[in-house]
């Protein structure tokens, strides 16, 4: 988790500053998943592997920069998946993005099921730089970066995801193209008491706001992305982990996101993830 750390405090000290260093906007090239790929994309994918590089515990990174893993150190006993900056269309607006990483075992693991998940979590760079870790039985934690000495300090020990709540984040603008029984899930979600619709187009920056204040993200299957848009291994199964952790629930389909087991590093599922009671009510 340290390298882990080390890679988001470059990130965020350079989103602090891309304006100025003229890193906002586009490279001009799209990515394995056919998206533009902003420079600070790659700014900090190779942070995220400079840092995973150091002190050789490191065996294979996957990342949604990269069409294939890359190997690291021969005997490291880690494979790290990562989404190095998630909703990177966010910043030429200055709006929130994130960093969403998960640790597993050895290399074969990479293809497990998200049950295999040692660590997941996730950093949102907002007006704070927060970060999220959890692990299998020891629950969801919540730090944030002290800009003054560097370090992490620990804000929440134990974060609970309320069991139901109002927040509905999702693309509205695709509904017309979703299934009869997504948009009937999304009209029960809008229609309960209090029910607020919020959507970033950051998928960290939306579920942080459902972690701690309750209510359902949802990116299901439509037109343009028949699977779903959002990546297993680095996406939607990380989050998983942290939602089970905290209480909540995440699904894609009728099946446990966490049940799921890849088919290849760059699968894209539906998702919807969020408050316990609130999934239980989608009929996959
Ligand atoms: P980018 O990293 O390409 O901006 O994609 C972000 C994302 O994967 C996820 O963070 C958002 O929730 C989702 O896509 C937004 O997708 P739409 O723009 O189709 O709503």
């Amino acid at each position: 988790m340290e390298l882990v750390a080390s890679a988001v405090r470059r990130v965020a000290a350079e989103l602090r500053v891309g304006a100025l260093h003229r890193m906002l906007g586009a490279t001009g090239k799209t990515n394995v998943q056919g998206e533009r790929v902003q420079r600070l994309d790659r700014y900090a994918n190779a942070a995220f592997l400079e840092s995973l590089a150091e002190g050789g515990l490191v065996a294979q990174v996957v990342s949604e920069e990269m069409d294939v893993p890359a190997q690291l150190a021969a005997h490291g006993q880690w494979t790290l998946l990562f989404d190095p900056l998630d909703g990177s269309s966010n910043l030429d607006s200055g709006a929130a993005v994130g960093s969403i990483f998960a640790v597993r075992g050895p290399q074969a693991a990479a293809l497990g099921p998200g049950r295999d998940q040692r660590i997941a979590g996730y950093a949102l760079y907002g007006p704070a730089t927060l970060l999220v870790l959890a692990s299998p039985g020891e629950g969801a934690r919540l730090f944030a970066l002290d800009p003054s000495t560097g370090e992490f300090v620990v804000v929440h020990e134990r974060l609970r995801m309320p069991a139901t709540g109002p927040v509905v984040a999702a693309n509205a603008a695709h509904a017309a193209t979703w299934s009869a029984a997504d948009r009937a899930f999304m009209g029960r979600a809008l229609s309960a008491p209090a029910s607020t619709l919020r959507y970033s187009g950051a998928l960290v920056a939306d579920f942080h706001r459902i972690l701690l204040e309750g209510g359902v993200y949802m990116y299901p299957g439509d037109d343009a992305h028949a699977e779903g848009k959002l990546r297993l291994l680095y996406e939607a199964a990380p989050l998983a982990l942290v939602a089970e952790e905290a209480g909540g629930a995440a699904k894609a389909g009728d099946q446990a996101v966490m049940a799921i087991v890849p088919t290849s590093v760059h699968q894209r599922v539906p998702l919807v993830v969020g408050s316990r009671d609130v999934v239980a009510g989608y009929p996959g």
